[in-house]
């Protein structure tokens, strides 16, 4: 709606969606996702929102109890005050609310998803996306042991997967990514470290220069963007930024240092789907290729991420993996690979919708928030 909407109600629901597998990162291991799923009514219709924070806080500050009651208590409030809202203006309305990228943007998607589906246009013609499929990586855990990792990564290969990332942290980096390496000599594979290392490690580090890496992810600590810098000297692979891009400005400055020659793109990062295209605008500007991660989303998170990944600068295939990567029963129809590739849902809106029995199966609380005007 050029002129905007009013949000009436919000309806806000906890989800159980256990993972095919738990997922080990440096940080810790998920087995099962909590999601909070935000459906915005406004006077112009509904749409969903998805929020990524996970459990704990450990990928970043952010937890889903804690993202709740940020939007219950601090975003809702805001938002409901305003006569005519649009996607545009929710992050404007929010910014009084320091930090908590992740629960603005789920709401700025679930108005952003209204407002599209009232208008008939797709989230991949709104963001500006250029192509109507997406090529799929995967991100595979960490593994008690070499053989059983390169069993999980055969699989994913036969099934069409067009790159490999690998979860690293120290004692778990050289012998697997040479494992791995040389059992698929031509496979684009990449590494995550979730921060797990310091400065004093890039010795080590460069050690995985002879693989041919697209990209190392986050190795080093959010804060830490100018020794990413350092670091980035001391290695052929590539550097790539996940958790310190927490803005389009964050990006430019990072690339300005030279911290990192590749970025990963995720909306709930950067608090919402238009601050992760103003990311791809500052790194398509800066010549920085970008990829679209990937935090476990359900159809409904999944259909955004696939929509964001068709835009011109997401020129390496992302975590954006087909639903029975994640889960056997997925909250939309599944989303399917064909070919390694996943295609651009182009219906108004996010382009999917929930399936209602599996809504009502895996939704273990729900609770509607009114404005009272
Ligand atoms: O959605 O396929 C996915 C997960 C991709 O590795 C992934 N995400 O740091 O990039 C990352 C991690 C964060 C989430 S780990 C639970
Ligand atoms: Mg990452």
């Amino acid at each position: 709606m050029g002129t905007g909407a009013r949000l009436e109600c919000v309806r806000i629901r906890r989800l159980r969606m256990p993972l095919v597998a738990p997922f080990r990162t440096s940080f810790g291991a998920v087995a099962e996702r909590d999601v909070l799923l935000l459906e915005a009514v406004t006077t112009a219709g509904a749409g969903w929102g998805e929020c990524v924070a996970l459990a704990e806080p450990l990928y970043s500050a952010e937890y889903v109890d804690g993202a709740e009651h940020v939007v219950r208590h601090h975003l809702l409030p805001r938002l409901f005050a305003r006569p005519r809202l649009t996607a545009a203006r929710v992050a404007e309305v929010l910014r009084p609310v320091a930090g908590h990228p992740m629960a603005k943007a789920a709401i700025e998607m679930a108005v952003l998803d209204a407002e599209l589906r009232a208008r008939g246009e797709s989230f991949a013609e709104h963001l500006g996306a250029v192509r109507d499929a997406v090529d799929c990586g995967v991100s595979i855990g960490i593994h008690d042991t070499v053989p059983g990792l390169l069993d999980v990564v055969d699989g994913y290969l036969a099934e069409g997967y067009r790159r490999v990332k690998l979860k690293i942290e120290p004692g778990w980096d050289l012998a697997p990514v040479a494992a791995v390496r040389e059992r698929h000599p031509d496979v684009p594979l990449q590494v995550d470290a979730n921060a797990a290392y310091s400065l004093a490690d890039a010795g080590h580090l460069a050690k995985l220069d002879p693989f041919d890496l697209l990209l190392i992810e986050q190795p080093l600590p959010d804060d830490q963007v100018r020794a990413h810098a350092e670091l980035a000297r001391h290695l052929r692979t590539p550097v790539c930024l996940d958790e310190s891009i927490t803005s389009a400005r964050a990006a430019a400055d990072a690339i300005a240092l030279g911290a990192c020659a590749v970025v990963n793109v995720k909306p709930g990062r950067v608090g919402g789907y238009l601050e992760a295209r103003r990311v791809h605008d500052v790194c398509q500007a800066a010549n920085v290729p970008v990829w679209c991660g990937g935090m476990l989303e359900t159809g409904l998170g999944r259909a955004g991420n696939v929509a964001l990944a068709g835009l011109p600068n997401f020129v390496l295939p992302g975590d954006t993996s087909a639903s029975d990567r994640y889960y056997a029963r997925d909250l939309t129809e599944p989303f399917v690979m064909e070919k390694g590739r996943l295609a651009v849902p182009d219906g108004p809106g996010l382009g999917v919708d929930v399936v209602p029995e599996r809504l009502r199966e895996l939704t273990v609380r729900l609770d509607e928030v009114r404005a009272t005007h």
